[in-house]
């Protein structure tokens, strides 16, 4: 080190500086460890977030602060004692100074200690429980929480007639924070609430359906977790839900815009509560949705993309806040309080819980053009996570 310094100052170093390519070139790097699922049942999460990373480095052409930002990608394939061991070895071997990604809660929470040992932000771009961000002091999130978009649905449900509710969700976290924070609400509201919960590996959701249809609900509230709503809405139509009248509602990650088509007619007056619509109506989602498209064959953006996107503009940010500082206390201090227009909308990452705010939409599931979409037509604006809210009073 110490010759390569002295070598470096004479008349040769700029040929030397060249010929050591890419030792020199790597200080100048920020290494990204981006830990997804790109294989098993989630995958869908993992392609849409990897092609949000791509399009926003190819964008925005990778440097910032001085770093260039490097992409290391990972696949857990939805396996918690991977994304651990992964997490470790980026961190370690690789000496990333970000870790990225976590398709599912387990996924995040499994990399939480690695991130508070070492010291590296952990930007979880899925993820979706609310206490995720209490895991670690690293944790920033760019995705949402559950009880955020699952509060506003039960006000909606009680301004429009509807009194009683089944709830069907996915048997963990994030599952049981939908079910929590729309029953409590509802309930408090004057609604009645029945819940079932679903296992989340294998799920058979007909069983469940059957007990829902037996109790003759007003409304169906449904969480499933992104790629599995239309193995979901097929039993749904099976047990002849559909054709009983029962109104479907829920967060929005049932109805997914990566899987709308599949899902098909069926999901046709859905209302669901959301952050995230491929139609939303501004200039910045329009710009996301034609280059996002055209990079990936025609593919919709859906609510990871967009979340994987802003991930990674919330790190490019924080290195240029700190000029190409990749100290991960300094690095999580500058994406405190960051502020972004987002294609979803405008985005805060909350700088007392590292949380993100937004904009919760009320959709409704729509046929335009030959194409269903889930067509925003209320705004509950900047919406923090109600968990962690409620904490603090
Ligand atoms: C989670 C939440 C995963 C919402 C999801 O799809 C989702 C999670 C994979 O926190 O595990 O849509």
């Amino acid at each position: 080190m110490a010759i390569r310094r002295q070598v470096l100052k004479g008349a040769l170093g700029l040929s030397l500086a060249a010929a050591l390519g890419s030792a020199a070139f790597a200080q100048d790097a920020a290494k990204v460890g981006l830990i997804l699922p790109m294989t098993g049942p989630f995958a869908s999460t993992g392609k849409q977030i990897d092609a949000a990373v791509k399009l926003f480095l190819a964008q925005n052409g990778a440097v910032f602060g001085g770093k260039k930002i490097e992409i290391i990608l990972k696949d857990d394939t939805g396996n918690a004692d991977t994304t651990r061991r992964l997490a470790q070895e980026l961190v370690v071997n690789d000496k990333v100074a970000v870790l990225a990604g976590f398709g599912l809660t387990p996924l995040a929470l499994a990399a939480a200690q690695v991130a508070t040992q070492a010291k590296v932000p952990e930007v979880v771009m899925a993820a979706a429980t609310a206490t995720i961000t209490e895991a670690s002091p690293y944790i920033v999130r760019t995705s949402f929480t559950l009880p955020q978009a699952s509060e506003p649905m039960a006000d909606w449900a009680l301004k429009n007639n509807i009194k009683k509710v089944f709830t069907v969700v996915t048997d963990y976290g994030p599952g049981i924070d939908a079910e929590t924070s729309f029953a409590n609400k509802f309930k408090a509201g004057g609604g009645t609430v029945e819940s079932v919960r679903v296992p989340l590996r294998n799920p058979d959701f007909a069983p469940f359906l059957q007990r829902a249809s037996e109790a003759k609900p007003d409304a169906l509230f449904v969480f499933v977790p992104s790629g599995i709503g239309a193995q979901f809405m097929k039993q749904f139509v099976e047990r002849g839900l559909d054709k009983a009248g029962v109104k479907l509602i829920g967060p929005g990650d049932v109805v997914d815009d990566d899987i709308l088509e599949s899902i098909g007619d069926v999901a046709i007056g859905a209302i669901t509560t959301h952050h995230y619509s491929v139609a939303h109506d501004s200039a910045a989602n329009k710009a996301f949705v034609t280059a996002f498209k055209a990079a990936n064959g025609g593919m919709r953006p859906n609510f990871m993309a967009v979340a994987g996107y802003d991930g990674m503009r919330v790190i490019a940010e924080a290195l240029k806040k700190t000029n190409g500082n990749t100290d991960g206390d300094a690095l999580v201090a500058a994406m405190k309080g960051l502020s972004l227009e987002s294609p979803r909308g405008p985005i805060l990452i909350d700088p007392d819980t590292r949380d993100i705010v937004q904009n919760i939409y009320v959709r409704k599931t729509e046929k335009k053009d030959g194409e269903l979409f889930n067509v925003e037509f209320a705004i509950i604006p900047m919406v923090k996570d109600p968990v962690k809210a409620a904490k603090k009073q």
